[in-house]
């Protein structure tokens, strides 16, 4: 046995709730919507074959009833509130600004929990992910800015991401770069209420999204701000 059937083996009297596939989720449908970004209802239609980790090894661990097992472990949930079945690829772009009074980073409003986050999204079929970081630093904070093919920190679960259930789960890969001051003007867009630079001090680690200050902390340990 696995790793990962481990984790869930070991929890015999564990009652996860059923949760239901939100409504803007569902109609995504890829098998019934052209474009759609959503897997189907029913998982035995997903070829897994075709799907990328960067956990266990790379190897998607799956349950008795066949659908894949998260491999952070339970989380109480069972079902799907993300996109696909499995692992949901995101990246995360890290914006470091130094400038005369220190170093800072570009942190996101998110819309959906309000928390503090970077401006990250998910990974397009088919999109390098230098290419997603970009991308999805433009649309939530208006800011254009290539990423180096070796800017990826960290690739990994987001364990902490609430849409999280046993059976689907966020991953992203992180991509971090520096930047000198003066602070270039961002404006928020798409899913991010606000967009702004944020110093970074002793207690922002603590206030971000889902595993968002893990990474933080693992980028200034790996970007050297000089
Ligand atoms: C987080 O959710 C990831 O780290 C990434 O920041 C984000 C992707 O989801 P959306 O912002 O597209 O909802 O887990």
């Amino acid at each position: 046995m696995g790793q990962v059937d481990d984790l869930f083996a070991k929890t015999s009297d564990y009652k996860p709730a059923e949760v239901p596939t939100p409504a803007y989720v569902a109609a995504q449908d890829s098998t019934k919507v052209a474009g759609g970004w959503a897997d189907p209802e029913d998982w035995r239609h997903v070829d897994f074959s075709l799907r990328t980790t960067h956990e266990n090894g790379g190897q998607i661990a799956f349950g008795a009833d066949g659908r894949p097992l998260n491999p952070a472990g339970p989380t109480g949930f069972v079902g799907r509130r993300l996109g696909k079945w499995g692992p949901n690829q995101a990246v995360d772009p890290v914006v470091l600004l130094r400038d005369a009074a220190g170093l800072s980073v570009l942190l996101i409003e998110r819309s959906d929990t309000g928390a503090l986050a970077f401006p990250g999204g998910m990974l397009d079929a088919e999109e390098s992910v230098p290419a997603a970081l970009s991308r999805e630093l433009l649309e939530e904070t208006g800011l254009s800015l290539s990423f180096a093919p070796d800017c990826v920190v960290h690739r990994g679960i987001v364990a902490r991401d609430p849409r999280n259930t046993d059976n689907a789960w966020m991953e992203t890969s992180v991509g971090a770069t520096l930047v000198s001051g003066p602070a270039p003007i961002v404006t928020a867009g798409d899913d991010a209420k606000t967009a702004q630079w944020m110093r970074i001090d002793a207690s922002l680690q603590g206030r971000l999204y889902a595993d968002h200050g893990d990474f933080l902390r693992i980028v200034l340990e790996k970007v050297s701000p000089g």
